[in-house]
């Protein structure tokens, strides 16, 4: 193969990789933040995806605790419950809203205290590969909408 020829193989391997990260794009995110002491809290996020496929995600990590898991609210005679969640599908050209009492991301086990203007990193995945990731402020629950 020429010099020329890989440089083109090169590129057009790195614009299809490109492409297949740029499909999933997380919007106006942000970590919910609770007084000093609790383990958990939870992120929102608007899912944006505009790829002509759906995209499926299974797995969650982030900088700010040991574990992150997708998870759904229920009610069930007037009691209010979660529930981890194994596959959240953002439909092709469209979007997934997690908002307070519906799906949200679970940051289990807290490795340090969040605070307001504070940065969370989290990450999204599917079974092979990382989906998109996005940096997050924490907003104080008093200040939520
Ligand atoms: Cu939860």
């Amino acid at each position: 193969m020429s010099a020329i020829n890989r440089y083109l193989l090169t590129t057009i391997l790195f614009s299809l990789s490109c492409s297949a990260l740029a499909e999933l794009t997380i919007k106006e995110g942000y970590v919910r933040g609770l007084p000093p002491g609790q383990p958990n809290t939870a992120a929102f996020m608007r899912l944006v995806n505009t790829a002509d496929q759906d995209v499926v995600i299974t797995g969650a990590a982030s900088n700010g605790a040991e574990l992150a898991e997708v998870h759904s609210h229920k009610h069930h005679h007037g009691m209010m419950s979660m529930e981890k969640v194994d596959q959240l599908t953002v439909p092709a050209n469209g979007e997934l809203v997690l908002a307070p009492g519906k799906y949200h991301l679970m940051l289990i086990n807290l490795t340090r205290p969040l605070r307001e203007s504070d940065e969370v990193l989290i990450r999204l995945f599917n079974d092979e590969e990382e989906l998109t990731r996005a940096t997050l402020p924490v907003r104080s629950v008093l200040n939520e909408r």
